[in-house]
Formats: C-alpha cells, sequence, structure tokens
C-alpha cells in the first residue's frame, strides 16, 4: 500500500517534538514544509523514500569548547558549533556566525535554508552553518584574533576543501578569516581552499565581498522586470549597515535608486535625501573599519533623522531590502510597508520576516523575494572561489560580476519555472522551495536509504 503523505500539522509536530525548544528552526523547517508536503504528494518517490524528514535532521551537529583569554588576562569560555546539514549535492557549506545571540536552533535553522539555498545555485555545495555565542562587539584585535585561533584549533578536525568549507557571516568578516585561515594553515600545513571570503592577497575571490548585496539587486532586478517595472528612480528602504546591507546599497545607488536608511541593532538612520557614493564611502569607513554605530551618520550629514531602538519599516518606500537579521520584520512592520504602497521586498538576510509577515506580502501580492534565492550570490561567489583555488586560478572581478548576474538569472529562472500558479502570478517562495529541494531530493535518491 503506498505510504500516505502527513499532514502538515502532524509533520511539524513531529519536528517539534524533536527539536524542544529551538524556535527559529522550526519555523524555517515549516516554511518549507508548506511548500513540500503538498508537492511530495504529487511525486510519492520523494515522500516514500522520506526525503524531508532526513534533509530536516542534520548529519552531524559537532559542538565544542573555546577557550580564549582577554586582554586583561581573564580566561573566557564560548561555545562553539558546526552544523552540517546536508551534503548530497556537494561538500558542505555554509557561513560562520559570532554573535551573543547564537544558539544552536539559530545554527540548525540557517544550515537547514543553506542546503536549499545552495543547491538553487546550481553548484555542488551542500548546507552548512556554524559559529560561536562569542561577541565581537568591543573586542580588541588581538582579543579576536586570539578567539578565532582557539576556534579554529578545534574546528579545523571537522573542515576541509572536500569536506566542508566555511565562510563568513554575522560578526566574520575579512579580518576573521584571516584569522581562521591563518591558524587552519598552521596547524595542517597545507595552503588550501578550505574557507572562502578570503582576502584576495591569498586566494580570495574579488566579488566575495561585494557578491551577497549585488547578488541581492540583480535578483530584485530581475523580478522588477518580470512585472514591467524598473528599478531607476525607486526609494529603498534597507535594514543593516553590514557586509549585505552597504553592498546592496552601493548597487542600489549605482542602479539610480534612491537610498532612505540603514540600521543596526540600536535603531536606524533616515536620510530624505538619500545616500549617495560619497555618504556611501563613509559609512563603510564607520562600520567595517571603525567599527562605529550608525547614529554617528547624523553627526556627520544634517537633514538625517536617527531613531533609537526603532526598525525602518515605516518609512514610505517603493522597496524593502531586510539585511540585518532573522525575524527582524513582522507583521505590523509589513502591514506598515503595504500601507506604504511598497513595491517589491526582497530579503538580504536570512529569515528577516516572520512567517506572519512572509504571507502578508504574499497575500497583498507584493514582489517577495525569499531569502534562499535571493541572497545566494553570496555562497554563489563563495563556490567560484572554491573553484578557482582547486584549479589555481584567479579571475578577475569583471569576469566573475558576469558569472554573479548569470548565476542571479538562473536562480530567478528556476523560482519562476517551478513558482508561476494557475493563475500566472509568481509565487517566489514556492518556487525557490520546490527548485532548491528537488535537486538534493534526486541525488539523495540516487544514494539509496544512507
Ligand atoms: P554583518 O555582521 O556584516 O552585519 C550585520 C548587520 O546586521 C549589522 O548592521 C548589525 O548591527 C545588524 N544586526 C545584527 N544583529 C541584529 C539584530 N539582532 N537586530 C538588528 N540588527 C542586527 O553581517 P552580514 O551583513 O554578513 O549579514 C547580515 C544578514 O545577511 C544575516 O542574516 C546573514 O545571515 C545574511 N547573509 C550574509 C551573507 C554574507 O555573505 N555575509 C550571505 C547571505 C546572507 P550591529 O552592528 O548593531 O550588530
Ligand atoms: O548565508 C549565507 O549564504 C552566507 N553566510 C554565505 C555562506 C558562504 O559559504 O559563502
Amino acid at each position: 500500500m503506498p505510504k500516505t503523505v502527513p499532514d502538515l500539522r502532524e509533520f511539524i509536530e513531529g519536528v517539534r517534538e524533536r527539536n524542544p525548544g529551538q524556535e527559529e528552526f522550526v519555523q524555517a523547517v515549516e516554511d518549507v514544509a508548506r511548500d513540500i508536503i503538498p508537492f511530495v504528494a504529487d511525486n510519492s518517490r520523494y515522500h516514500e523514500a522520506e526525503i524531508l524528514r532526513r534533509i530536516a535532521e542534520p548529519d552531524r551537529i559537532v559542538s565544542f569548547r573555546v577557550c580564549w583569554e582577554d586582554d586583561k588576562r581573564n580566561v573566557r569560555v564560548e561555545r562553539g558549533w558546526r552544523v552540517q546539514n546536508n551534503n548530497a549535492v556537494g561538500p558542505y557549506k555554509g557561513g560562520l556566525r559570532f554573535s551573543g545571540s547564537v544558539t544552536e536552533s539559530v545554527l540548525k535553522f540557517l544550515a537547514f535554508e543553506q542546503t536549499f539555498k545552495n543547491s538553487l545555485t546550481g553548484l555542488p555545495m551542500g548546507g552548512a552553518k556554524g559559529g560561536s555565542n562569542f561577541n565581537p562587539k568591543g573586542k580588541s584585535d588581538r582579543e579576536v584574533m586570539r578567539f578565532c585561533q582557539s576556534f579554529m584549533s578545534e574546528l579545523y578536525r571537522h573542515i576541509g576543501p572536500d569536506t566542508d568549507v566555511p565562510a563568513g557571516d554575522i560578526g566574520v568578516g575579512a579580518r576573521e578569516i584571516g584569522y581562521m585561515f591563518g591558524q587552519y594553515k598552521k596547524l595542517t600545513g597545507r595552503w588550501e581552499g578550505v574557507l572562502t571570503g578570503k582576502a584576495s592577497e591569498y586566494g580570495g575571490s574579488n566579488l566575495r565581498t561585494e557578491a551577497t548585496g549585488y547578488g541581492v539587486v540583480y535578483f530584485l532586478r530581475e523580478m522588477l522586470e518580470a512585472a514591467d517595472e524598473e528599478l531607476d528612480g525607486k526609494s529603498a528602504v534597507i535594514s543593516g549597515s553590514g557586509n549585505v546591507a552597504l553592498h546592496a546599497a552601493e548597487k542600489l545607488i549605482a542602479e539610480g535608486a534612491k537610498v532612505l536608511t540603514l540600521s543596526d541593532s540600536d535603531g536606524f538612520i533616515h536620510d530624505p535625501d538619500g545616500l549617495d557614493e560619497e555618504k556611501l564611502e563613509w559609512v563603510k569607513g564607520l562600520k567595517l573599519e571603525r567599527r562605529g554605530r550608525i547614529s554617528e551618520y547624523c553627526e556627520q550629514f544634517s537633514g538625517a533623522d536617527y531613531h533609537e531602538g526603532k526598525a525602518p519599516w515605516g518609512v514610505g518606500c517603493d522597496i524593502a531590502l531586510p539585511c540585518a537579521t532573522q525575524n527582524e520584520l513582522d507583521k505590523q512592520a509589513a502591514k506598515n510597508l503595504i500601507g506604504n504602497q511598497v513595491k517589491a521586498v526582497v530579503e538580504g538576510a536570512n529569515m528577516p520576516s516572520t512567517t506572519e509577515a512572509s504571507d502578508a506580502f504574499r497575500e497583498a501580492g507584493i514582489l517577495f523575494g525569499p531569502a534562499k534565492a535571493a541572497n545566494a550570490g553570496g555562497v554563489a561567489v563563495s563556490g567560484l572561489e572554491m573553484s578557482q583555488n582547486s584549479g589555481r586560478v584567479s579571475w578577475e572581478r569583471d569576469k566573475l560580476d558576469g558569472m554573479l548576474t548569470e548565476l542571479m538569472q538562473d536562480i530567478h529562472r528556476k523560482c519562476v519555472e517551478d513558482g508561476r500558479n494557475d493563475e500566472g502570478a509568481i509565487d517566489y517562495v514556492r518556487g525557490a522551495n520546490i527548485a532548491g529541494f528537488r535537486k538534493v531530493a534526486d541525488a539523495m535518491l540516487a544514494f539509496g536509504v544512507v
């Protein structure tokens, strides 16, 4: 007798029971399962092999102690993790996050999402995520170095260029990748492409830093084009002021859009005149080099306001790009944006919209680009960095930008193919979920029950 497909509620109750207290992970699985359960009902081979249930159970989770000494010689103890979710289509791949808010649930949701995202890129990469509850804010450069070295002293035995290739994420940029790469090389005696996001001097891609933010805008451009709209002249609200937010802003400005806001975890700035290249360069120096707070923008540029403790979703705009963190855009924020006639919401961060917010956008017929498709440009260029390292070659920025553009167009095409509904509208969430799932599922079927 054919196995009956569980209903969504039953499936999610099982996930919840097996992962007690891990709300972010359950949320991410549910967001995917809502599209995949009806899909597997029509494709019984996936269901018979319990593919979704298997992807929602990480291959393994490594958790470890990280000891380091601060500048005052105090011994500090943090926890590190690597969640290796699935390596059906390629070596585990995904970033490392250093933030006080990191928990196992957060890393599990990110590793789960990464599996679908990496599949969508079409490149051979499985899904993983890792990091630590270490909070780099306010730490000296030497403290960050000692932490990174200690973190890698354990992580190095679980990763490798054909096993698992970490990269950056929140709190992990070029500086941290440098310290970790140096320690890996020292411990193993090998120079190999074990991390991506390296500086260009030692094997890094000439476009990895910009790739996520640029890719978000390339994806947005495709969405607008499919809806007979264009980017030039549109106003945009962005949250965050880190790697993703600032490079998305840079590309938007280059494309003729008006960027009105940026934020950090303390509040947001609103510049009604819009940011130009010069202002953005100043913010890059502030956030990426001096590691300052976004509120300082208003001391530097007149006409801008700072809103302490608030997110920017109440500011009227054509386009909203949440580029800070998970669940930063809730139902009320979605209502505000919809009320202000937003045309497109595209996720630069991972799972920045709550389920209710994403439902509200879809119900209101707003163009909604989900993270696993829209922010895949970063990991896609990581995949190119892996190819360059294996082939011992280096590619110029222009060539990489062309490849990134094509990769984002291809991801957009996949979302359209699997996401078009009976009325002809495109449900990008469904499209991304189904297209991402299918490739991983087919690979898993080929391997049998292992
Ligand atoms: P960064 O560390 O460079 O920047 C993070 C930004 O988000 C900072 O402005 C930070 O403010 C803000 N932020 C962090 N936590 C919170 C919070 N709890 N509430 C409000 N604001 C917060 O990280 P990235 O730009 O690399 O990452 C941003 C998002 O994009 C994350 O969701 C990440 O997973 C995702 N992403 C990143 C990719 C990459 O290539 N880097 C690729 C794909 C997705 P503050 O300084 O105050 O902490
Ligand atoms: O969420 C993400 O896609 C990343 N943080 C980038 C991962 C990577 O391996 O480049």
